[in-house]
């Protein structure tokens, strides 16, 4: 998978990309990163990337022709390329979103944006999605375009490592993790649960589901409303966790 970054701060990416799961998947050559500055494709001679916004307003909008430039640079084949611009205005980025980029064939360019705004005819004629990650206010689209870059690495096949179970995974899937412990079995007086230390693995297994869907219904009701379907063993556990809340 190929990922082409434009931004007005290239230096900002380095530090996070060469550490860790991506630094290795770029050496296992499973990825391939370019940052590339946007101000290298500003053609008047002050270099600039941003103008005032028509119809008047604060802030400044950034200019259509570096980034269409930047782009066609890059990749001017439109079939070969998948062109993102990272925005507040964007659908939302979720798991779903991150398992379908990390199937596509083509290069995923990401386009950040700085300032008050960007040209509309860059989102809406040169990017093909428009993205969010999330409903709150960041001073760029540099960080989302690093999210998106981290979310769909780990999902390219090879690219985690034993550590991580795809199976254990699957399942827990859309629901909250379940609480972990490690050593000491006391701390500062706290105990880790019983159930964890007693090496019955089926009982361990119905601990941490019902652990996982107790604090899924609590703090995240939503991620089991969305659900399609719900097990017997969860609605038994679920109604578990309801009688005890009323004790
Ligand atoms: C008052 C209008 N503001 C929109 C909410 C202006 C504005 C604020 C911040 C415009 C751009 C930005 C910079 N943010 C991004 O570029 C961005 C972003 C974000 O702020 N939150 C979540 N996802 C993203 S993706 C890009």
């Amino acid at each position: 998978m190929r990922f082409d970054v434009i931004s007005i701060f290239p230096e900002i990416f380095s530090a996070y990309l060469n550490e860790s799961i991506i630094k290795r998947a770029i050496q296992k050559d499973l990825i391939n990163i370019n940052i590339h500055n946007l101000r290298d494709y500003a053609k008047n001679k002050h270099k600039s990337v941003d103008d005032y916004p028509y119809g008047g307003g604060a802030g400044m909008v950034m200019k259509p022709e570096p980034f269409f430039d930047a782009v066609d640079a890059i990749c001017p084949d439109k079939e070969k390329r998948k062109v993102i611009m990272l925005s507040p205005s964007g659908s939302r980025f979720d798991q779903t979103m991150a398992m379908k980029l990390s199937g596509e064939k083509k290069q995923i360019i990401l386009l950040c944006g700085r300032y008050e705004a960007v040209d509309e005819r860059v989102t809406s004629i040169l990017a093909d999605e428009e993205i969010s990650i999330g409903d709150y206010i960041l001073t760029g689209g540099e960080l989302p375009a690093l999210v998106i870059i981290d979310a769909v690495t780990r999902l390219i096949p090879g690219v985690l490592g034993d550590e991580h179970s795809i199976e254990e995974e699957s399942f827990s899937w859309g629901i909250l993790d379940y609480p972990h412990y490690t050593r000491p079995p006391v701390f500062r007086g706290y105990k880790v649960p019983e159930v964890l230390l007693s090496g019955n693995h089926k009982d361990i297994q119905r601990w941490r589901r019902k652990e996982a869907l107790r604090r899924t219904i609590t703090r995240r009701p939503d991620l089991l409303v969305s659900r399609k379907e719900i097990s017997n063993e969860d609605h038994e556990l679920l109604k578990e966790i309801k009688e005890e809340e009323l004790k």
